[in-house]
């Protein structure tokens, strides 16, 4: 595919509506390429409105998924390309205003946090411990007692341990007491570790650059903003932003269902 041609978003029949759409299992199979029928539909939706991908991993994940299958860079693809949840965005091709979780937390609370997480993994009496506690990333800081090394078994191992021993529950209490005034959000996701972000650093983040948008000289002010994702239930990574006000929500089972939903919204 050549990079698509589009018309100003300002010159499209529904020119105050933006479709947002999450990418894992509801774009694409979860961690798998975007379909050809997918790709096509979008640029054939992007006739009548503006689009956006709003995703929690880098634009380096959404490349491979979206771009690399269209074989064009992924942000010719969309006008709105929220990465990270929109901490690296771009607008028909160009960069937004980016941030990250060092930025807004600063060198010497970060610091303070880093060195406390590191003394309490160090005395934590737990079967097994590998290496790299801390992961620092963008958006946020992964933290893992057992370590990011950790190999599959003994990931596996530590799930199975941390559900009787509630190792990650009772670190995330002391941080929350301790750092609870910074307004930080500690979120246990995945088998091994657990999530430190900013609060409100969720997919709703990306709403403010929509925001930011409207108030510029002939900038757009989205009236609807439809959202489709797949993990739309509380606990989600979708659920905040599907249950935003400003966003009408739409949870999909996976990309076969948004394309039904999308041919049925806008008669495509
Ligand atoms: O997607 C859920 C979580 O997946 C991973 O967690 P873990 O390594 O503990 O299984 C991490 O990427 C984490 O950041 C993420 O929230």
């Amino acid at each position: 595919m050549a990079a698509p041609a589009y018309t100003p978003l300002e010159d499209r029949p529904l020119k105050d509506t933006i479709c947002l759409f999450d990418v894992d299992g509801t774009l694409t199979p979860a961690r798998l390429d975007a379909s050809p029928e997918i790709l096509d539909l979008l640029q054939a939706l992007r006739k009548k409105c503006s689009i956006g991908f709003v995703g929690g991993s880098d634009l380096i994940k959404q490349e491979e998924q979206l771009g690399k299958p269209a074989g064009v860079p992924v942000t010719t693809l969309f006008d709105y390309c929220f990465a990270e949840n929109g901490l690296t965005a771009y607008k028909l091709g160009e960069a937004l205003p980016s941030n990250s979780f060092i930025k807004w937390i600063g060198e010497d609370k970060y610091k303070e946090l880093a060195n406390f997480v590191l003394h309490y993994v160090a005395d934590l009496d737990i079967p097994v411990k590998r290496g790299t506690f801390i992961e620092f990333r963008n958006g946020m800081v992964n933290i893992s007692p057992v370590g990011r090394n950790a190999s599959t078994k003994e990931r596996n191992e530590f799930e199975a341990y941390d559900k009787e021993a509630k190792v990650r529950e009772k670190f995330v209490a002391v941080l929350k007491e301790k750092f609870g005034n910074l307004g930080l959000t500690f979120s246990i996701g995945g088998q091994i570790s657990f999530d430190v972000f900013p609060t409100g650093w969720d997919k709703t983040y990306c709403l403010n650059h929509l925001e930011n948008e409207a108030k510029k000289p002939n900038g757009i002010a989205y009236k609807n903003i439809h959202f489709f994702g797949d993990k739309t239930f509380k606990g989600g990574n979708d659920y905040e932003i599907f249950s935003d006000e400003r966003t009408i929500g739409h949870t999909v089972k996976g990309p076969e269902e948004t394309i039904q939903i999308l041919k049925e919204l806008f008669d495509l």
